[in-house]
């Protein structure tokens, strides 16, 4: 009998999949591989239940013969370990960033003679409104609002990209890229002050105030189902903020940061330029304590954000407020600098990781912008987030636009600047 190994990836078993178990047990004995989560999370959407429930669930299916735990998606594993004389997939991996996958598989298998066979992907109503229903299920808040302390679980460094309106969450949901033979795409979105301010024509004062916020995780959260940190500015009066987490926290978002200044806020990049007030370690604990005591599930962040690098405070003052923060609940550190060199940051994780190994770091490292996630997780950073790039990216193009229809009195010249309709058409899922 020849080995036939086939991948799921799917928490749903549909008319598609045992099709594709029909067809491989035609050609000899039948092994579904199980991606493995933190596999899957590079390339595929988030599963809807566990890697043991999604085992189980492909060893009850008929036909099949044994489940193979594949980690990775690249399939080096399976080779290595199984040689199968066929591999079965779907014909849907033929384009995009799939198609590296397909490429390898097919390289491996020529090195000793294995075959690919590829089978019409199955995509009729039933199996579309199936595919409908999963994403609806990650985008619900019990299920959107746990993913965050599930992702710091499972990734090295969890990454975070800004998102201020229904088409920036969509970038951040469906961008997968692929390099050097390895599939990726972001974890979270971060719905940043400044960019939601200036996506208003605002200042990043907490002048947007937060039934404002509010509408845009509504907007992002009607598109994605990826989890949402909420920049939430210094989490306003105390009797404000206790009612905020609750309304956070029913809507599905996983978690709010807030920052340890009071007074009029200024954004953090203006440094001691500007007239910025930090809150007493006494305060902002305060202000930590009552937010985590009117949190009802164990699902949502709170994290506390220091600003003494920023406000050139010293370092003393940062570490000695992580440690008073996390002592009044907190469930995350972020610090924050604007150097450009990166090394007060990392002298902040290592000396916070002597006497805290397990509370998650956050960096936004926008000023420090050459340092690596990899290097950032080496000294112990879980959460980086890429707090203002989209905005940045979108409003010079925009900017340029402009100029030019006013130059030219017509659209020609800026055309091949930009996207093609049909493909701006194709971003928005229709139902
Ligand atoms: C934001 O994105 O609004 C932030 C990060 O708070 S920073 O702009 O660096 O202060
Ligand atoms: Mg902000």
């Amino acid at each position: 009998m020849k080995k036939v190994y086939t991948c799921f990836c799917t928490d749903v078993i549909h008319e598609g999949h045992l099709n594709i178990i029909n067809e491989a047990k035609k050609l000899g004995t039948v092994i579904v591989g199980s991606l493995s989560d933190a596999a899957l999370i590079r390339y595929n959407r988030f599963p809807t239940i566990s890697e043991e429930e999604r085992i189980k669930l492909y060893r009850g299916l008929e036909g099949v013969d044994k489940v193979f735990i594949q980690n990775s998606i690249m399939y080096d594993d399976v080779i290595k370990e199984l040689r199968p004389d066929i591999i079965v997939h779907g014909d849907n991996w033929k384009d995009g960033p799939e198609s590296a996958i397909r490429e390898n598989v097919l390289k491996l298998l020529k090195e000793y003679g294995g075959e690919l066979v590829e089978i019409p992907y199955t995509r009729n109503d039933k199996v579309k409104k199936i595919d409908r229903q999963l994403n609806e299920k990650l985008a619900m808040p019990e299920y959107r609002r746990k993913r965050l302390r599930q992702l710091i679980e499972m990734c090295p460094v969890v990454k975070t990209i800004e998102a201020h309106s229904g088409l920036t969450g969509l970038i951040a949901e469906k961008t997968v890229v692929e390099e050097n033979g390895k599939l990726d795409q972001f974890d979270a979105m971060w719905v940043s002050s400044l960019c939601d301010s200036t996506a208003k024509g605002k200042p990043d004062i907490e002048l947007v105030d937060m039934s404002s916020r509010l509408r845009t995780i509504d907007d992002i959260m009607e598109v994605t189902t990826k989890p949402i940190i909420l920049d939430g500015d210094t989490g306003g009066l105390t009797e404000h903020f206790v009612y905020n987490v609750r309304t956070l926290e029913r809507m599905g978002v996983s978690a709010v940061i807030i920052e340890d200044k009071k007074g009029l806020k200024k954004n953090s990049l203006f440094g001691t330029e500007v007239k910025q007030t930090q809150a007493t370690i006494e305060e902002f604990s305060e202000k930590i304590r009552a937010g985590k005591e009117a949190q009802l599930t164990d699902d949502f962040m709170i994290i506390a954000r220091i600003e003494s690098l920023i406000l050139e405070q010293g370092m003393e003052d940062a570490l000695a407020r992580a440690k008073a923060f996390v002592a009044a609940g907190a469930d995350g550190i972020m610090i924050h600098s604007r150097k450009k060199d990166p090394a007060e940051i990392f002298e902040f994780c290592d000396k916070f990781r002597e006497f805290d190994k397990k509370t998650p770091i956050v960096v936004v490292p926008t000023s420090f912008n050459s340092v690596t996630e990899d290097e950032l997780a080496s000294h112990g950073v879980n959460i980086v987030i890429y707090a203002n790039q989209l905005t940045r990216s979108a409003f010079p193009a925009m900017q340029k636009t402009a100029e030019s229809l006013l130059r030219n009195h017509r659209a020609l010249e800026v055309d091949s600047e930009l996207m093609p309709f049909k493909e701006i058409i194709t971003l928005i899922d229709e139902l």
